[in-house]
């Protein structure tokens, strides 16, 4: 068994219907430790990036304004990085399958998700799949300095002359 490390995103519907307390104890059934977590308002360029390998398919665009926060006027989204054994299947387990209706009700997905009468999968949670998406998701969500040990190689840069808010 290998120590692999995925990214969890709570989405927007698991926000407004206030599940993250719940989403969270559920998670920690896997036995794993939590490495980074922080709330993203979702850019347009970043939920395209994220279901990249989606674009061709038919509710791509719900998809977007779905994760965007569009659809709940919640324009927010909880991200979390685990590492741990077999984090990907563990948590992927603990989700279940990305029909609420065909997921196990004990999962999260098959307690809290629904499906809308537009066939959106309304599914309360992200889950990477695989460790090569883990790797792309968590770098595309999280700098380095964001997750508490350096999870992938990391590089010095210096940059001049970049603009950057700080608290006035
Ligand atoms: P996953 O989230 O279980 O990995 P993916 O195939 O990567 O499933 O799809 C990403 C997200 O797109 C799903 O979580 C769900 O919200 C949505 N989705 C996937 N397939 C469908 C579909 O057939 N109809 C509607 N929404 C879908
Ligand atoms: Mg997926």
């Amino acid at each position: 068994m290998a120590i692999e490390q995925t990214l969890i995103l709570v989405k927007p519907d698991g926000l407004i219907k206030s599940l993250t307390g719940n989403v969270i104890s559920r998670l920690s059934e896997a036995k794993l430790t939590i490495m980074g977590a922080k709330v993203v308002r979702v850019s347009r360029e970043l939920a395209i990036k994220h279901y990249e390998h989606l674009q061709d398919k038919p509710f791509f665009e719900e998809l977007i304004q779905y994760i965007m926060g569009d659809v709940h006027k919640t324009y927010r989204v909880l991200a979390l990085v685990y590492q741990g054994e077999d984090a990907i299947t563990k948590i992927r387990d603990v989700v279940g399958h990305t029909d609420p209706e065909q997921a196990n009700p004990v999962s999260i997905r098959g307690a809290y998700g629904r499906v809308t009468r537009a066939g959106v999968f309304e599914n309360v949670v992200h889950a990477s799949s695989s460790a090569e998406d883990a790797e792309k998701e968590i770098k595309l969500w999280f700098m380095p300095e964001e997750i508490v040990e350096d999870l992938y190689p990391v590089k010095e840069i210096t940059i001049n002359e970049v603009k950057k808010l700080v608290w006035a």
